[in-house]
């Protein structure tokens, strides 16, 4: 097969981009199209998403990256594939009719704003929710983690919901934007399982809980699987973009299970990663197996992958800690910025104090320096210290990469103790946060593991990589898109330092 251009739409918390996937011989290049910035916005007294805004900048990407295709002599793009944060909805209203009846698909208006799993709607809920059906039923039916923005708790407290028409559907975030391109209303799997509705291995709802819920069946729409064709993009959107009948194919829209298909192993023993980002997310892809109390109890997920694999892994809170903190500085006029952090964190001693990432507390926006100041404990058998342990930006950014490392430590070998699995030879770092060589250092130090770094774009590589796969340009499989990664990225190892 000839070379192929493909365009990887990627929503992050903090920031979005499309990407330009050109597959050749083997290889995916990786070309920028369009980045943008995301961020949190106040409506109405809820932190909200502004979809509008994200419609805009994807649809300026799509148009670059097939600009980006054409200068390539590549005739356009093939294909384009969506991925986002998980959790998080919108609520689409029925398509508008014609005068003959027929329905426009993608007419659908968005009825109301795209609340974000950070905002205090959902406190408490799932607490009260335990009470009618208890959280060991909810964990063996979905084997997911109970946090408190899992979808359905969202839902549970959403009163915009028993106003919708009929034909109504509510879309995860990722299939919104499939529908704004395609017309089409699908619920990709790889994201339903972050619902906490799906039944663990994905062959359906558990009807228990969207009864107990109180959740309408018709207001959730069709699965479609990744790899399979959501639709084409709409004749009147793609000749205002200029881009052609363009096919969208569902990709792990959950951008975890699109970063996790592109970590970049060998063989086939379970696989050690950090997907790490605004979150770290750290696990171990396994195969299917039935949810056990102690996994709930250590608060593990078992989020539905690609080709029936299960992301067994622990939300960790990650990179968010350091940018909220610098958010902090930056409001109060100070002039500090991550790289400058990181390379004074890098020289100076090791941390006085460690923090709990894995602390609810952590989970809302706003002065998280203090927070963290508050919350650090000091290190070692050192005698009572006056407070506060943390003065410096720098010295609460090591506290921070420190405790990510601690944690790391932690939550690797509760994994592999749950699943009965041995030690990993190597762990795995993908994502954003993959470029933080100091936490990559501090991290093959706390485990005395090998540590993998990159690719930065894992995302991205992931979900042009099922695209390709699903166009038959390269193989399908996680093994052959794995080597399709490795073949196209430079990898960092950091070893442990000697004790
Ligand atoms: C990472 C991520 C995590 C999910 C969290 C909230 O971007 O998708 O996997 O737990 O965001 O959606």
């Amino acid at each position: 097969a000839g070379p192929c251009a493909l365009a990887a739409v990627d929503l992050g918390a903090t920031s979005g981009r499309v990407m330009l996937g050109v597959v050749v011989e083997g290889r995916i290049e990786l070309v920028p199209a369009h980045r943008f910035d995301n961020h949190l916005v106040r409506v109405d007294g809820h932190l909200c998403w502004d979809l509008d805004a994200l419609w805009t900048e994807i649809r300026r990407g799509l148009r670059a990256a097939h600009d980006l295709a054409v200068g390539r002599g590549l005739g356009g793009l093939s294909a384009i594939g969506v991925d986002s944060w998980a959790v998080d909805y919108a609520l689409v209203g029925p398509d508008e009719r014609d005068a003959d009846g027929f329905p426009d698909p993608g007419s659908g208006t968005r009825r109301g704003e795209v609340i974000a799993y950070r905002d205090h709607r959902t406190d408490g809920v799932a607490e009260t929710f335990a009470q009618q059906v208890s959280r060991q039923r909810q964990y063996a039916l979905t084997g997911i983690a109970q946090q408190p923005f899992n979808t359905l708790y969202q839902l549970l407290t959403d009163d915009r919901v028993a106003g919708l028409p009929a034909g109504s559907t509510l879309l995860m975030l990722p299939d919104a934007i499939g529908h704004l391109l395609t017309g089409q209303r699908r619920t990709e799997l790889t994201n339903a399982s972050s619902t906490g509705m799906l039944r663990v291995g994905g062959d359906g709802w558990a009807e228990e809980l969207l009864a107990a819920a109180g959740v309408d069946r018709d207001l959730l729409a069709p699965f479609i699987a990744p790899g399979e064709v959501l639709g084409t993009v709409r004749p009147a959107l793609a000749g205002k973009l200029g881009i052609g009948d363009v096919p969208v194919i569902a990709v792990g829209s959950h951008d975890t299970a699109s970063a996790v298909l592109a970590v970049p192993a060998h063989g086939d023993g379970p696989v050690a990663y950090i997907s790490s980002g605004t979150w770290s997310l750290i696990g171990l892809e396994l195969p299917p197996s039935a949810p056990t109390t102690e996994a709930l109890e250590a608060g593990f997920t078992h989020e539905g992958g690609i080709d029936g694999t299960v992301r067994f892994l622990k939300n960790v809170a990650g990179m968010w800690l350091v940018s909220e903190s610098i958010r902090q500085w930056q409001d109060e006029g100070l002039d500090v910025d991550l790289e400058g952090l990181l390379a004074e964190a890098a020289t100076g001693p090791p941390a006085r104090a460690l923090i709990d990432p894995t602390d609810p507390q952590f989970l809302a926006p706003g002065r998280m320096a203090d927070r963290v100041i508050a919350a650090a404990r000091p290190t070692g058998a050192r005698p009572s210290t006056p407070d506060p342990v943390l003065t410096t930006p720098a010295e609460v950014v090591r506290c921070l990469l420190e405790s990510l490392a601690q944690t790391y430590r932690e939550e690797l070998a509760t994994a592999c103790r749950l699943a009965g699995v041995a030690r990993p030879e190597r762990l795995y770092v993908v994502g954003g946060g993959s470029q933080n060589a100091l936490l990559n250092q501090l991290t093959a130090d706390a485990l005395g593991l090998e540590v993998v770094a990159g690719p930065m774009e894992a995302t991205a590589l992931g979900n042009l990589a099922l695209q390709a796969a699903a166009l038959g340009a390269v193989p399908a499989g996680r093994s052959s898109i794995r080597e399709l990664v490795r073949a196209s990225v430079e990898l960092e190892t950091f070893q442990p330092s000697p004790a």
